[in-house]
C-alpha cells in the first residue's frame, strides 16, 4: 500500500492502534526535548516515575526561556536541570546556547525519527523530515522513561506548493497564507505534509519556519520530505551521516489537499491579536511602529539574520523605534560575529539580546503603553508581550528589518536592489555548550532551590461533581490567558501553589480570590479552548485551585491532553447553543458520573436555572481510566 511521509514515520513507530485517522494510537519516541520553563516540572515528573536513566535515543534539556535572572528562582531551576540531566542521562544545552528548536534542528534532529518536546513549537523539527510533536511535560517525562506516546491518529493534509517565491517574499508568507485560509483551529487533529515542485528551493531553515508556525494552526505536526536540501543542511552541520531520504510514495493519498502557488504570494502580516488575522502588508503599510523584535524559534536562523544585516547595512534605525535582535543560537551569533554581519546590526542601533526566547514570551523588552511592536515571532496574543495594551504584528525578518529603518510597517518590495545571501557550505560547529551526560549518573546529586516545590498529589474522580461556574470565556482562549507567562510569572513554574495565584489573571483579576472562596468549580468556554502553548501548568494550576471539569465547544489538542493528565474532566456540549444558557456564577451538578462517563451520556444540571444539558467526552478507555484514578502519574503508579 502506498504511504505518505507521515504514515511512513508513524508506521515505523507504531506500538498500538491502526493507521486509520481518528482513534487513539501509540508511537515509540526516539528523541525528546524539554526547555527550562516546562522542563523543571517534566524532570520532577520523570523523578516521580522512578526510572534511573532516560530510555530514548537522545533526550536534550535546553535552557532558553527563563534566562532573565531577576531573582534566584531561574538560576536555581537551571542548576536543578543541569544536575537532573547528568543524573538521568540527558544532554544539557546551557543558557546562551540558543532556543531549543533552533539548536535541536542544528545539532540533533534526524529525518525519519520521532521527537516529542515539552514545547508546542517542537514541530520545527518537521523541517528536517522528523515527526516532531509538542506535548505536556508529563507526556515527555513518560517518553523519556521509554513509554510510548499516545495521540489521535491524525488526518494528513497535503500542502502542495507550486511556483516560486518572488523576490522579498519569504517562507513566513507561506505559513501566514495557510493561517489566513485555515485559521488557528483549522489544523486540529491533522498533520500538514508539504509536497510539490515549490519545495525544492526551500532550505531547511525556511521549511522550519513553516513547520514551526504550523503550531498556530492547532496542528499535531507539520513535515517536509527529506531531500537534497536536507542533506546539504546536515552536511553543513557536519552530520551528513544522519541523512536518509524520505518521500511520499507515488500513489500516496491524503485526507485533504491545499494548493499554494508561491509565485502569487505577496508580503503578508498578522495583525493583533491572533496569528490568523492575516492581511497583505499593503493594507497596513505606513502604520507607525514603536518596537521591532527579530528573533524567536520562527525566524532567527543564520540566513534570516544575514538578510536582516544586509538590509540594515549602512543604515540607522528610526529615532522612534527600538530594534531588538536575538539570534536563535550561539552558532548563529558566532557566525554573524565572525563574518562581520553582527557589526552591521550593532552599527544600525540594534539592541543585541542573548540567544534565547526573550521578548517572544514577555521575558524582557515589553513594549511601551499602547505600543505597536512588529515581530518575527509566531504568537501575538493579547498581553503576551508583557504590556497589556500593546499591539503585536507578525511578519518576516525582511519586513521587520526594513520597518525598523522607516519607523512604520513597510513593504519590502520597495527595496530595489536584490542581494544574494551567501550561505557557507560548512557551519561553525562547536558543541562545547552542550554537556553530554556521564556514563553513570547514579552518584550525581540533584540540586534543588527553595522555589522548587514537590509535585502535587491528586485524588480519584468522585461520583458527583458540584460547584459554580467560576469563569465563562469565549472562543480561542489561549494557555497564555489561562496561565500567563512573562518575566514575573515564569519563574514560578516549579512552584504550583504560587503560580496558581496567576490563573486567568489577565482575563479577570478577581479569579483567584473567587475560586479560592468557592473552593474550585467549573470553567465554561467556547471553541479551541487552550490553544497555543504546551504548558501543563494551564491544567495543573487550575487543578490545584479545585477546578473539576471544563465544559466547552471544542478543545485544542495539547491542552486537552494536559487536562486529562491532571484529572480534570474535559467535556464538550452536545448542543453548542447550550453554551449561551450558562452564566458565570451558575451552580452546576453532575451526578452518577462514573456510570455516565463510561456510557458517554453525561447530564449537567444547572441548579440556578433549572436546566439540564447533555455533554460528552472524547476519551479513549485508557484516558477514562487516567481521569478516574486522578491523573496520569497515579495511573502509571497503579500499573507498576
Ligand atoms: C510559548 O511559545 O508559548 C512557549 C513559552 O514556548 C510554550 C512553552 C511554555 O509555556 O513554557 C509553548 O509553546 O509550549
Ligand atoms: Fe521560545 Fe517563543 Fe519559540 Fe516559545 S515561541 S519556544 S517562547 S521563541
Amino acid at each position: 500500500m502506498a504511504h505518505n511521509i507521515t504514515q511512513k514515520v508513524i508506521k515505523a513507530h507504531l506500538v498500538e492502534g491502526s493507521m486509520d485517522a481518528g482513534p487513539e494510537i501509540a508511537i515509540k519516541i526516539d528523541q525528546t526535548l524539554t526547555q527550562d520553563a516546562t522542563g523543571t516540572m517534566a524532570y520532577l515528573e520523570f523523578e516521580a516515575v522512578g526510572i534511573p536513566r532516560v530510555k530514548t535515543e537522545v533526550s536534550v534539556s535546553y535552557v532558553d526561556h527563563n534566562t532573565l535572572q531577576t531573582g534566584y528562582e531561574n538560576a536555581d531551576d537551571h542548576r536543578f536541570l543541569q544536575s537532573a540531566a547528568a543524573k538521568y542521562g540527558a544532554y544539557f544545552s546551557r543558557p546562551g546556547n540558543g532556543i531549543c528548536h533552533q539548536v535541536h534542528l542544528e545539532r540533533f534532529g534526524k529525518p525519519g525519527k520521532t521527537l516529542l518536546g515539552s514545547d508546542s513549537h517542537t514541530p520545527t523539527g518537521g523541517g528536517l523530515g522528523m515527526l516532531a510533536i509538542g506535548a505536556g511535560g508529563l507526556d515527555v517525562a513518560l517518553a523519556m522513561a521509554g513509554q510510548p506516546f499516545y495521540l489521535t491518529m491524525p488526518k494528513v493534509v497535503n500542502v502542495y506548493l507550486e511556483g516560486e517565491l518572488q523576490p522579498w517574499v519569504s517562507a513566513k508568507e507561506i505559513i501566514l497564507e495557510l493561517l489566513c485560509r485555515l485559521t488557528v483551529k483549522g489544523g486540529v487533529g491533522k498533520v500538514f505534509e508539504y509536497s510539490g515542485p515549490g519545495i525544492a528551493n526551500l532550505s531547511v531553515p525556511q521549511r522550519a519556519t513553516i513547520t514551526n508556525m504550523g503550531a498556530e494552526l492547532g496542528a499535531t505536526s507539520s513535515i517536509f520530505p527529506s531531500d537534497e536540501q536536507t542533506r546539504d543542511f546536515l552536511k553543513a552541520q557536519d552530520r551528513e551521516e544522519d541523512y536518509i531520504e524520505l518521500s511520499a510514495d507515488d500513489n500516496a493519498t491524503y485526507d485533504e489537499t491545499v494548493k499554494i502557488n508561491l509565485s502569487e504570494l505577496v508580503p503578508l502580516i498578522a495583525k493583533p491579536h491572533s496569528p490568523d488575522n492575516v492581511v497583505p502588508i499593503s493594507e497596513v503599510a505606513g502604520t507607525k511602529v514603536d518596537q521591532v523584535f527579530i528573533g524567536s524559534c520562527t525566524n532567527s536562523s543564520f540566513a534570516d539574520l544575514m538578510k536582516v544585516a544586509a538590509i540594515l547595512h549602512g543604515k540607522v534605525i528610526h529615532p522612534d523605534v527600538s530594534l531588538c535582535i536575538a539570534p536563535g543560537s550561539k552558532q548563529v551569533l558566532q557566525m554573524l560575529s565572525a563574518n562581520g554581519a553582527l557589526s552591521d546590526l550593532v552599527a544600525s542601533g540594534a539592541r543585541i539580546l542573548e540567544s534565547a526566547c526573550g521578548p517572544c514570551v514577555g521575558v524582557g523588552q515589553a513594549p511601551a503603553s499602547g505600543g505597536i511592536s512588529l515581530r518575527t515571532s509566531n504568537r501575538n496574543f493579547e498581553g503576551r508581550s508583557g504590556t497589556a495594551d500593546a499591539e503585536i504584528y507578525l511578519a518576516s525578518a525582511e519586513t521587520c528589518a526594513l520597518s525598523a529603518i522607516t519607523g512604520h510597517i513597510a513593504d519590502v518590495r520597495t527595496i530595489k536592489d536584490i542581494f544574494e545571501i551567501n550561505i557557507p557550505e560548512r557551519f561553525e560547529v562547536d558543541d562545547r555548550m552542550i554537556i553530554a551526560p556521564p556514563e553513570d549518573g547514579s552518584a550525581v546529586e540533584i540540586k534543588r532551590g527553595p522555589n522548587i516545590k514537590p509535585l502535587p498529589q491528586f485524588k480519584e474522580l468522585p461520583n458527583e461533581l458540584t460547584g459554580e461556574v467560576v469563569i465563562k470565556v469565549g472562543d480561542n482562549i489561549t494557555t497564555d490567558h489561562i496561565m500567563p507567562a512573562g518575566a514575573k510569572v515564569l519563574p514560578l513554574r516549579s512552584n504550583i501553589p504560587e503560580i496558581a495565584k496567576h490563573v486567568f489573571a489577565s482575563v479577570d483579576k478577581e479569579f483567584y480570590t473567587r475560586v479560592m472562596e468557592k473552593q474550585g468549580g467549573f470553567i465554561v468556554g467556547g471553541h479551541n479552548y487552550g490553544q497555543g502553548s504546551s504548558r501543563e501548568h494551564a491544567a495543573l494550576a487550575p487543578k490545584h485551585l479545585g477546578i473539576k471539569a471544563v465544559l466547552v465547544k471544542s478543545f485544542a489538542r495539547i491542552h486537552l491532553q494536559n487536562l486529562i493528565n491532571f484529572g480534570i474532566l474535559p467535556l464538550t456540549f452536545n448542543e453548542e447553543s447550550d453554551f449561551e444558557l450558562i452564566l458565570s456564577g451558575d451552580k452546576l451538578e453532575i451526578q452518577d458520573l462514573l456510570k455516565d462517563i463510561a456510557s458517554n451520556n453525561i447530564r449537567v444540571i444547572n441548579k440556578t436555572r433549572n436546566q439540564e444539558y447533555k455533554v460528552k467526552h472524547s476519551l479513549s478507555d485508557r484516558q477514562l481510566e487516567i481521569i478516574r484514578v486522578g491523573g496520569l502519574l497515579n495511573y502509571v503508579g497503579n500499573s507498576k
